[in-house]
């Protein structure tokens, strides 16, 4: 047996924002988190994607004012800087997700910031769901193709002393493409922010089945990958629109080692042994022995079934 390396990890879920919560009434809910994380002992704490605002994506705005009242220009910003100077006074790091404007691009992102309250990496989401445009007679949208370009900044993993950290946000934790580019870069932990909707169904599926995809997602990529997964949802009634919760701390075996009870703000926290993930790169996910790169082409070349060679998505 190697020897334990011991690390606590925390989740902070954040029950519901409403529209009209200021950035200051959310970034306080958030430092309460931070204190509470640190408070039992969590040296990272993970908060979960567009964590400053409701979860806008649920309407189609037309104001470009309105639109871009909910993003970002600046990080930290004059309303986002006391979560920083928490996470310096503390001592402990952080995922956090925001609606981000760039120029004139918008994306969905997040941030690792480091324990001394520097940030550390940024990603940008991938895996972008939904429409572009409203769907006729639907009771509730989902349009994040009409608010957020595709990332642009691949899936890096950061080194840090602690441990290797990578990130993913929300729709991408359903594609193991998002994790396999991690765990090859032999990521130790993963931090990944949601809001998913519990209402949102594009065909009659049984509403028990997005928790069962949430955390069937999460459980396989955690151990096809042979890491942590840490993940923070955004849950609760928002405007009317029913969020999963669901948070929870995944192990490199796949099974969840603690999980949020609330749909409402809530830590929770686990001391991880990230050594454990060596005993399954040493074993059954071995890459370098067992992978075999030259049958996975159509992988990178196809985006799916019939779809020709390199065609992106629309
Ligand atoms: N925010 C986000 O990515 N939510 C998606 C909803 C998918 S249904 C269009 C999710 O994967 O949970």
């Amino acid at each position: 047996m190697s020897a334990a390396k011991k690390l606590r990890l925390a989740v902070a879920q954040l029950g519901p924002v409403q529209r009209a919560d200021t950035r200051a009434q959310v970034v306080r809910r958030l430092v309460d988190l931070l204190h509470e994380a640190h408070g039992r002992g969590a040296r990272w704490v993970t908060f979960p994607e567009l964590a400053l605002t409701t979860f806008f994506p649920r309407w189609s705005l037309e104001d470009p004012a309105e639109v871009r009242s909910f993003f970002e220009t600046e990080m930290p910003g004059p309303a986002t800087r006391p979560l920083f100077d928490a996470a310096r006074a503390k001592g402990i790091g952080f995922y956090l997700g925001y609606a981000e404007l760039d120029g004139e691009t918008q994306y969905n992102t997040s941030i690792l910031v480091g324990p001394d309250g520097r940030i550390i990496g940024k990603y940008r989401k991938i895996h972008i769901p939904g429409d572009a445009s409203s769907r006729e007679g639907a009771a509730l949208q989902h349009l994040e193709k009409k608010y957020f370009a595709v990332g642009d900044l691949g899936f890096p993993v950061w080194d840090t002393p602690d441990a290797a950290i990578g990130m993913c946000i929300c729709n991408d934790r359903r594609w193991p493409e998002t994790f396999r580019v991690m765990g090859l870069q032999g990521v130790d932990v993963v931090m990944v922010g949601y809001n998913t909707p519990s209402g949102y169904v594009q065909w009659n599926e049984p509403i028990h089945l997005r928790m069962h995809h949430h955390l069937l997602s999460l459980q396989s990529a955690a151990y096809q990958n042979a890491c942590w997964i840490a993940a923070a949802a955004k849950a609760g009634v928002e405007e009317g629109s029913p969020m999963i919760g669901g948070s929870c701390i995944v192990a490199p075996a796949g099974e969840i080692m603690v999980r949020a009870f609330s749909e409402d703000d809530e830590v929770i926290n686990y001391m991880c042994d990230l050594s454990v993930s060596g005993h399954y790169r040493a074993n059954i996910f071995n890459f370098a022995a067992h992978r075999r790169p030259e049958h996975y082409r159509p992988i990178v070349e196809r985006t799916g079934a019939g779809a020709p060679l390199g065609a992106a998505p629309p």
